[in-house]
């Protein structure tokens, strides 16, 4: 299957563009999104029981927001501009006040809604994963590892968390259920070792896709963090332009911690990407506002579960869908 269909950018782009269209995604996404206390996931209508929109409907609203975990700043925002907008009296009705609401947060949302692009030309595409413990970086390796080969790309995997044996055991098991080929040394090996390894071997066989696995840290501790700047210059005196994607991966259910993480880390080692996990659970979902309102960092996927069709290309569009949309549709 390695090397058929290669994809070209721009068939990687309207590939991405046709994934975040793909019904069953988005549909899963409406369905799972804030299930737990949900306050953002709402019908605009619940908000004004006796119809009449005014300061008291934009109080309730700001206390969703914030309750949503869109943040202080965001929802700052939000509510400014209705209320500038209430008091150009253009907010007259339940619709006005739906529609002014999906193109505020759409406003956040659309300057990090960057799917990522493979560059053909790289071989191998490398892209390094980090994040604090059990965010899902290695289940999203897996899931981006079906979706590139699906794509047409060949796929090769590194073993760089070699702080427990169980996480190499975890990478192969996607690995195998994939069929792609997994760089690994024995625990406790250094990361930066097996990394530049797996991309010596990747550039030996042509591969289009490396993904390399880290283990889980703190963004608080140096020590880990100075191993993962090791890690990025390591990749880089074999290829100065690797790693291409530096991607945290985020536990929507950490709130806005998670915003916190993405900071630190994009601080310490530099961030060129955002997949936010586990939104299907009883993460609220304006965690996303929150980080795009503060950080540049592109949001590339969004995590709805634990299978490998659970994965998909973030879209501020689709998203402000499934966020004002009630479940139970
Ligand atoms: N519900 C749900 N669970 C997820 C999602 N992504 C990952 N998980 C689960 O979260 C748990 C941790 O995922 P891992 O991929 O092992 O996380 P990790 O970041 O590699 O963890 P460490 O290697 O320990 O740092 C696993 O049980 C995954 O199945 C998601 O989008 N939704
Ligand atoms: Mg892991």
């Amino acid at each position: 299957m390695f090397g058929k269909n290669k994809a070209s950018g721009d068939e990687n782009a309207a590939e991405a563009v046709k994934e975040t269209k793909k019904p069953g995604f988005v549909k899963r996404l409406r369905a799972r999104l804030n299930q737990g206390d949900s306050w953002l996931t709402m019908d605009v209508a619940d908000l004004i029981p006796g119809g009449k929109i005014d300061e008291l409907t934009l109080e309730e609203l700001e206390t969703r927001l914030l309750t949503g975990d869109v943040g202080i700043d965001a929802t700052e925002k939000i509510i400014g501009n209705l209320e500038s907008k209430l008091r150009r009296t253009e907010l007259k009705d339940l619709q006005a006040l739906g529609q002014a609401l999906r193109s505020e947060l759409r406003e956040i949302l659309e300057p990090v809604s960057k799917p990522l692009q493979v560059d053909s030309s790289r071989k191998p595409y490398v892209i390094l994963m980090v994040g604090v413990n059990g965010a899902g970086k290695t289940t999203t390796i897996g899931k981006l590892s079906r979706r590139f080969l699906d794509q047409g790309h060949s796929v090769m995997l590194a073993a760089g968390d070699t702080f427990r044996a169980a996480a190499v055991e975890q990478l192969q098991t996607w690995g195998q259920r994939n069929d792609v080929p997994v760089i690994a040394q024995q625990p406790g090996a250094d990361p930066a070792a097996v990394v530049y390894d797996a991309l010596e071997a990747a550039k030996a066989r042509g591969i289009d896709v490396l993904i390399a696995d880290t283990a889980g840290r703190l963004h608080t501790q140096d020590n880990l963090m100075d191993e993962l700047r090791k890690v990025k210059r390591v990749l880089s005196r074999l290829d100065e332009q690797a790693p291409d994607e530096t991607m945290l991966i985020i536990d929507a259910g950490n709130g806005q911690n998670a915003l916190v993480q993405a900071q630190q880390f994009h601080e310490a080692i530099g961030l060129t990407g955002l997949t936010i996990t586990k939104l299907d659970g009883t993460a609220k979902g304006g965690i996303l506002v929150a980080i795009a309102q503060q950080l540049q960092i592109p949001i590339r996927f969004i995590g709805v579960g634990e299978q490998a069709a659970d994965l998909g290309v973030f879209s501020a569009d689709d998203y402000v869908d499934a966020l004002l949309s009630s479940n139970t549709e």
